[in-house]
């Protein structure tokens, strides 16, 4: 019989388009692995960007962070490496929250509205996160209806959003960046007296925002990918940088990440995230749903 003397692999629970999960340190925790794959239109385009991923990983870290500190619960507890970030594992709620501030992406092609058309107030969207079914627009009818989250539920998740438009909307405007539109996912986790928490999860980056610079218009985000408008890396440095998180001289040398300067960056902790007590996902705390996917 043969042994094998390395030390074991960690699990890999879940290789994502943009991330993959690995099993945690401790019961109750993930490691997000941020890949330098992008993609877009459901796989319909797909590349390697050298520096994504530490990228992603970085501003995710701090937005999250900075959003614990006005009272939004977060998964997210610490940056682990360039790439990777320690989080709390979740239920994930299978719906995406979208909030628009102004049109663009698919509002302006579902409805006719000239992208850049500020809306009179802002809109929140929702979809079933679901691939094969690419990501269908749903209504809060369709996600009390089928179950995948209840009333509750549906009412904190659009209230946080909100206010994580209105933080994130005065954030980046501070660094002359517009922020347009967004995308986030919630969890569930059970506190120590079983109270219902809904938390932030998944990253905010601007892979699912669209961010776009105050005096030139230019895009910051990945429509630079999903319009073939290139120089996808150095906008997201350029949000990094306004953000104060990676040098003026950037992290990219020569196409490659710079390990050395990647690897001075410094740590990201959730210091009021990590006081939150609560319990490890299973199986048996979810509440019955009527109609689960
Ligand atoms: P996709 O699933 O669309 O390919 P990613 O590549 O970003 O997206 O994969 C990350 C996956 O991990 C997403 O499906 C997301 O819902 C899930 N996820 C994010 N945060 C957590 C968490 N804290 N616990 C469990 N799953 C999470
Ligand atoms: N988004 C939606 N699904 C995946 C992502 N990343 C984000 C987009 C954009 C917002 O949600 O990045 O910021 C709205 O996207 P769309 O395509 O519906 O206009
Ligand atoms: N995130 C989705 C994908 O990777 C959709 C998009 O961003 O356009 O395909």
């Amino acid at each position: 019989m043969l042994f094998s003397t390395s030390r074991p692999k960690r699990r890999v629970l879940y290789d994502g388009k943009a991330k993959t999960i690995y099993e945690g340190p401790e019961p109750g925790t993930v490691i997000q692995y941020f890949k330098d794959d992008a993609t877009a239109f459901n796989k319909q385009k797909h590349a390697i960007v050298a520096g994504k991923g530490v990228l992603n990983n970085r501003i995710s870290a701090h937005l999250m962070t900075r959003l614990e500190s006005i009272g939004i619960p977060t998964h997210f507890l610490k940056s682990i490496n360039m790439r990777e970030q320690l989080v709390r594992q979740v239920e994930i709620i299978p719906i995406e929250l979208v909030v628009r501030n102004v049109a663009a992406g698919s509002l302006s092609k579902r409805l006719g509205i000239k992208e850049g058309t500020v809306l009179p107030y802002p809109i929140v969207e929702f979809y079933y996160k679901n691939d094969e079914l690419g990501d269908p627009m749903i209504s809060e009818n369709h996600i009390v209806t089928l179950g995948w989250a209840d009333p509750y539920e549906l009412e904190e998740m659009v209230a946080l959003s909100w206010r994580i438009n209105d933080y994130l909307n005065g954030l980046f405007s501070g660094i002359g960046i517009r922020l347009i539109d967004f995308k986030v996912e919630f969890g569930r986790l059970w506190g120590e007296y079983d109270e219902l928490y809904i938390l932030l999860a998944d990253e905010i980056s601007p892979d699912n925002c669209r961010l776009w610079d105050e005096k030139t218009g230019e895009k910051l985000d990945k429509d630079r990918f999903r319009e073939d408008l290139g120089g996808l890396v150095d906008a997201y440095q350029d949000v990094a940088k306004r953000l104060g998180l990676i040098p003026e001289s950037g992290i990219i040398q020569g196409g490659n990440v710079d390990e050395q300067i990647a690897a001075s960056l410094g740590e990201i902790e959730n210091e009021v995230g990590r006081e939150r007590k609560l319990r490890s996902v299973s199986k048996t705390s979810s509440p019955t749903k009527p109609w689960k996917a």
